[in-house]
């Protein structure tokens, strides 16, 4: 993006079609007239946005009344709202240098907006909260402190720990937050250093966010950004401050089963160590559902007493069961959808495309078909592993390793040409 007049050239990285305010920098004390500030800011709040016209106003006015005696700025980074959340902060703060709006146009997400917040921001505490006064801007002052004392690299919002709660939250809400929580604490144990890892509500000082920010991958579109930071290090020093949880002002939350499921992948790759991409891991959690298709209609279609057949192609392949190939089938279609409206979500095909879509999903799998039987056939000719080895072992392996490279195959041509990023759809 080229800088703007009067716009310092931002760090990080931005989505083209990202315009920022920022003819001033914002580097003023609350409480000084404008002008005459060269304050440095030390502590930037970034409020990632979507649909919060109703709320915006509202919290931007109470956290400049909570950070009034500290040289503060806000970042108010919003998705293009329908509702126009970045044109009511925008008009509502004309004039106060403190707090920017970007408006990131053709990007969605809540991940995303934080990091690039985050890499706008100039404070030495970063500070995310939500723009729908759910978190209680009262606890910042001390969460802040925590951070810019040096007394911990992250400080939590927290609702569970000490002088926390949920407010008048139902309790199923509750008890699903509680499981939520001690799900991922299994997946991903260093989110154990706070007692409410699903908190969104929280600071980190500015060394973390350099060290870490690098190795934080934007592949998945909604994940509590939080938990990079907690996963981050070994030798991290993490303290909360309990607040009393809101609820929503206006509008709607925008917590969806697409949502969860960013989650949980991105607790397993931050637990992998970033060896595997995220699109990887949810590639492969389609493909174990995808397993389960067809194993349940081979199930029904053996019950059901369906044929086999043979084909003088190659004898290795006979007898042929037709319950065998409509489970493949089935699990062809499911894999589709699934990878269509879960991994590759952001390419995904609509409508029509659909068909378009499947038929490459179609040939490509075809293809993993051949490159699975082909590496187990070479494997397999050739003795492998050991000549002694057990027939059934041997076999199981064999299929593991064409399993494996066929998976590796069909990833690598569905992202290069089925969900071929330059189709970008959404
Ligand atoms: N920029 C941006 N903000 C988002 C997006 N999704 C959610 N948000 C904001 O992130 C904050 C938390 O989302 P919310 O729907 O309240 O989730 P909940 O607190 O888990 O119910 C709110 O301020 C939302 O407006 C998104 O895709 N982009
Ligand atoms: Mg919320």
């Amino acid at each position: 993006m080229p800088s703007q007049p009067g716009c310092p050239e931002l760090p990080g990285r931005l989505s083209p079609g990202t315009i920022c305010r920022c003819s001033v920098r914002s580097q003023v004390k609350a409480s000084e007239p404008a002008a005459s500030s060269v304050a440095v800011v030390r502590i930037s709040v970034i409020i990632p946005t979507y649909n919060e016209a109703d709320n915006i106003v509202e919290v931007i006015d109470r956290l400049r009344r909570a950070l009034s005696d500290q040289s503060h700025e806000i970042i108010v980074v919003d998705d293009d709202s329908p509702d126009g959340t970045w044109q009511v902060a925008r008009r509502h703060s004309e004039g106060d240098p403190a707090v920017r709006v970007i408006r990131r146009i053709g990007e969605r997400g809540l991940a995303t907006a934080v990091l690039d917040g985050m890499a706008a921001a100039e404070g030495d505490a970063l500070a995310v909260m939500d723009g729908d006064l759910q978190h209680d801007e009262a606890a910042l002052p001390a969460m802040v402190g925590a951070v810019l004392d040096g007394e911990a690299d992250v400080c939590v919002g927290s609702r569970t720990g000490e002088s926390g709660s949920f407010g008048d939250r139902s309790r199923l809400r509750h008890w699903l937050t509680a499981a939520g929580t001690a799900l991922v604490e299994r997946l991903l144990p260093r989110l154990r250093r706070t007692s409410d890892p699903l908190s969104g509500f929280f600071v980190v000082s500015r060394g973390l966010y350099e060290r870490t920010a690098p190795r934080i991958s934007r592949g998945l579109r909604e994940y509590k950004i939080l938990w990079a930071f907690l996963a981050s290090r070994k030798d991290l020093s993490v303290t909360e401050v309990g607040y009393d949880f809101r609820p929503r002002g206006g509008g709607e939350t925008k917590l969806s089963t697409a949502v969860l499921l960013d989650d949980l992948v991105s607790a397993l790759v931050l637990r992998l160590g970033r060896v595997v991409s995220p699109l990887f891991v949810k590639y492969c959690l389609v493909g174990a559902s995808g397993v389960a298709v067809s194993l349940a209609v081979y199930g029904l279609g053996e019950l059901a007493g369906l044929p086999t057949v043979s084909l003088s192609i190659t004898p290795d392949l006979n007898p042929i069961y037709i319950s065998a190939l409509l489970g493949i089938q089935a699990s062809i279609i499911t894999n589709f959808l699934a990878n269509n409206f879960f991994t590759f979500y952001d390419r995904r095909y609509r409508r029509w495309g659909l068909l378009g879509g499947l038929l490459l999903f179609q040939a490509v799998s075809i293809v993993g078909v051949f490159v699975q039987l082909a590496v187990f056939q070479l494997l397999h000719r050739n003795g492998f592993p050991t000549s002694s080895t057990n027939a059934d072992v041997a076999a199981a392996v064999n299929n593991g390793i064409g399993l494996a490279v066929a998976t590796l195959t069909n990833f690598f041509l569905n992202v290069s040409i089925t969900w071929n990023r330059a189709r970008g759809s959404s």
